[in-house]
């Protein structure tokens, strides 16, 4: 009887993540809800590449020690919060020049009319009205740049770059109509809890790393005594109800949305656990939570970052794959305009 020689079907390629934060300061509460634990999650499923926004951190003045300092922690971080350099890609945007070298392609092929729709750009020339630059204005395009350099399938955002993330599309559709089929469409992937964390002290704003008010946040390093003091002055409202209802009470309801996001209960199961309590006892909860879950990140954070050596490793590794990933797009993408090619 002769053996059968079963050859294994080849397993389907896994699609392709891509996501940034920028080194703008220790990532904030809303950067871990509305990205960075995605980031972790979602590596099971896909074969991801997540990215240290440098340039895009250039759009507002920075300190240069401390952009580069930033830039160290910030990667050391994302090791702690369980992105695998083994089986993933983690690098600095600065260290793969492919990026702005599609950014300029895909910026020919960007109007005006469009970047000025994009309410980042009027949100932040308002906050530095004497640093309206041209990167801010662009920024987009860099960002599209850096999603379509790797034909991303899936791009984990908090909901504030949604808007970057609809142009990244439309840039790419459009070049596709031109030039023929180039880059993948990519997908948002927006968290259902924690999309949207809103500031302590003003719920009407977005929780933000930048915010100069330190109140208004809770960092991920931040310990368990600063979390209690931070969610302790948190603004809520008068009316002493633990209910969700954004319009009317939108600093408890930004508290049981953070609650939520850890406990993974409903907002109706939150209510129900703190109903007939107080704002002291319901905002002791949302601390004790949120800084037992930051815990073992912290440890870790602390551990990881005690060797430089290691996270650069990491960090020169992880341009050298992203490289060669990214250099072959501007490639073809050159090709495809009619940049001249010499053999
Ligand atoms: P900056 O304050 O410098 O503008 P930022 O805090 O807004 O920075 P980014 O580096 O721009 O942070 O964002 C990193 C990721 O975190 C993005 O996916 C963004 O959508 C998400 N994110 C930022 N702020 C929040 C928030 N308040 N709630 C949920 N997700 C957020
Ligand atoms: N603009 C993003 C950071 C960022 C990004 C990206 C996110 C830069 N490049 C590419 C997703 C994909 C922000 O969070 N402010």
């Amino acid at each position: 009887m002769s053996e059968q020689q079963v050859t294994p079907s080849p397993l389907p390629a896994r699609k392709r993540i891509l996501s940034g934060i920028q080194p703008t300061g220790t990532p904030t509460l809303g950067n871990y809800l509305g990205a960075l634990r995605n980031w972790a999650l979602l590596q099971n499923s896909y074969d991801c590449l997540y990215m240290v926004a440098d340039l895009h951190a250039l759009t507002v003045r920075e300190d240069p020690a401390a952009l580069r300092r930033n830039t160290r922690e910030l990667a050391a971080l994302l090791l702690a919060v369980g992105i695998d350099p083994q089986q993933h890609v983690l690098f600095v945007q600065s260290h793969v020049p492919a990026h702005t070298e599609l950014a300029w392609v895909l910026a020919c092929n960007t109007q005006f009319g469009e970047l000025s729709r994009m309410t980042q750009f009027k949100d932040k020339s308002a906050k530095h009205p004497d640093n309206v630059n041209a990167g801010l204005f662009t920024y987009p395009v860099l960002m599209a740049a850096d999603i379509l350099v790797y034909n991303a399938d899936l791009v984990p955002v908090g909901q504030d770059q949604t808007q970057h993330l609809e142009i990244a599309r439309d840039i790419a559709g459009r070049f596709n109509g031109v030039y023929g089929p180039t880059f993948t469409l990519p997908e948002g992937y927006v968290p259902k809890a924690g999309a949207r964390v809103m500031s302590l002290g003003d719920p009407s704003k977005k929780m933000s790393k930048s915010d100069p008010n330190v109140n208004s946040f809770v960092l991920l390093t931040d310990n368990k005594d600063v979390i209690l003091r931070k969610f302790k002055r948190a603004v809520t409202d008068s009316d002493g109800v633990v209910r969700c209802d954004p319009a009317a009470k939108p600093g408890v309801s930004n508290l049981m949305g953070i609650y939520a996001a850890f406990t993974g209960q409903t907002m109706e199961e939150v209510e129900a656990d703190f109903a007939g309590k107080g704002y002291g006892d319901f905002k002791a909860a949302v601390a004790e939570t949120v800084a037992d879950a930051l815990a073992p990140v912290q440890a870790e954070y602390a551990r990881i970052l005690a060797d430089k050596g290691y996270v650069d490793g990491v960090l020169r590794t992880g341009a050298e794959r992203a490289a060669r990933l990214a250099g072959r797009t501007v490639r073809k993408v050159y090709r495809k305009v009619g940049l001249l090619q010499l053999d």
